[in-house]
C-alpha cells in the first residue's frame, strides 16, 4: 500500500466514511435463523419525502414473519416498512399505518417487490415480480421524515434498534433501491428485469452499507430471472 492510499484509508476510518460498492451480480447472504444481524444502509436524503419507491429482491424459505426493509425515524419506527408476516401476505407501512397485499405463496424462487407511495393521493402501489397489485390508500397528506435508520434484515421498534430476532430475515437479498419519486410502470418493470434505472437515493450498483453481524456478500448463484 502506498503512502497516499494508506493516508486515504486512515482518513476514511477517522471520518467514518462507508465505502460505496457496486453489488451487481452479488447478494447479501443472511446466514443465521433466528438472527440479530443486519445491514445498515446510508442514503443521501435531504428533504422529507412526499413520494418514494422501494424495490428489492429476496430469496428465502422462511415461513415465519420477517422484515425486508425497515426505515425508522426517531418519531416513528415504522416510517417505511416492508414486512412479510406470512408467506401469503406483504405488509407495507408508511408513517406507522399499513396496507396488506395478499400474494400467492412463493414457489421457492426469488421474489421481486416494489412498493411506492404518493402523499398527495395517499396511493400505495405494490408490484410483485413485475406485476402491479390493486392499489390501496394509505396516509394521504403525510410526510416521511429524513433523519432515518435504514436497515435490511431486522425490524426496528426503536431508532436503529428494538429488534425481535423472530422477525429477522434469513436467506438472500439483492437489488435494493430507494427513490424519492413514484416510479412509472415502465421503470417498475425495468427494476424487476434488472434493466437501466433512474438515479436513486439508495442504489444497488453504488451502495453505501455497513454489515452488522453474520451477513456475507457473495456472488449470485444464478440470475434471478433465469432458470
Ligand atoms: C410527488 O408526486 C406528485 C405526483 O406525481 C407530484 O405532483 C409532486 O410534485 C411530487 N412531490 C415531490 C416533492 O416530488
Ligand atoms: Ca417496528
Amino acid at each position: 500500500m502506498g503512502r497516499l492510499q494508506l493516508w486515504l484509508v486512515v482518513l476514511a476510518a477517522l471520518s467514518g466514511i462507508v465505502a460505496q460498492e457496486d453489488l451487481y451480480r452479488k447478494v447479501f447472504v443472511f446466514r443465521k435463523d433466528p438472527s440479530d444481524a443486519y445491514v445498515l444502509l446510508r442514503a443521501k436524503l435531504e428533504q422529507p419525502l412526499q413520494n418514494f419507491t422501494v424495490c428489492l429482491r429476496s430469496y428465502t424459505d422462511l415461513t415465519r414473519p420477517y422484515s425486508l426493509f425497515s426505515y425508522a425515524t426517531k418519531a416513528q419506527d415504522n416510517e417505511i416498512l416492508l414486512f412479510k408476516p406470512k408467506p401469503s401476505e406483504y405488509r407495507f407501512y408508511v408513517g406507522g399505518k399499513f396496507v396488506i397485499f395478499r400474494v400467492p405463496e412463493g414457489h421457492g424462487d426469488w421474489e421481486h417487490v416494489c412498493a411506492s407511495w404518493e402523499s398527495a393521493t395517499g396511493i400505495a402501489e405494490f408490484w410483485l415480480n413485475g406485476k402491479p397489485w390493486p392499489r390501496k390508500g394509505l396516509q394521504r397528506g403525510y410526510t416521511v421524515g429524513v433523519e432515518a435508520a435504514i436497515l435490511l434484515g431486522q425490524e426496528q421498534d426503536a431508532f436503529g434498534g428494538g429488534f425481535d430476532v423472530y422477525n429477522s430475515f434469513s436467506g438472500e437479498l439483492a437489488d435494493v433501491y430507494l427513490w424519492d419519486v413514484g416510479l412509472s410502470p415502465d421503470k417498475m418493470r425495468a427494476a424487476y428485469q434488472s434493466l437501466r434505472l433512474p438515479p436513486a437515493i439508495l442504489a444497488w450498483k453504488s451502495l453505501s452499507y455497513e454489515v452488522k453481524g453474520d451477513v456475507v456478500v457473495k456472488p449470485r448463484l444464478r440470475e434471478a430471472l433465469g432458470p
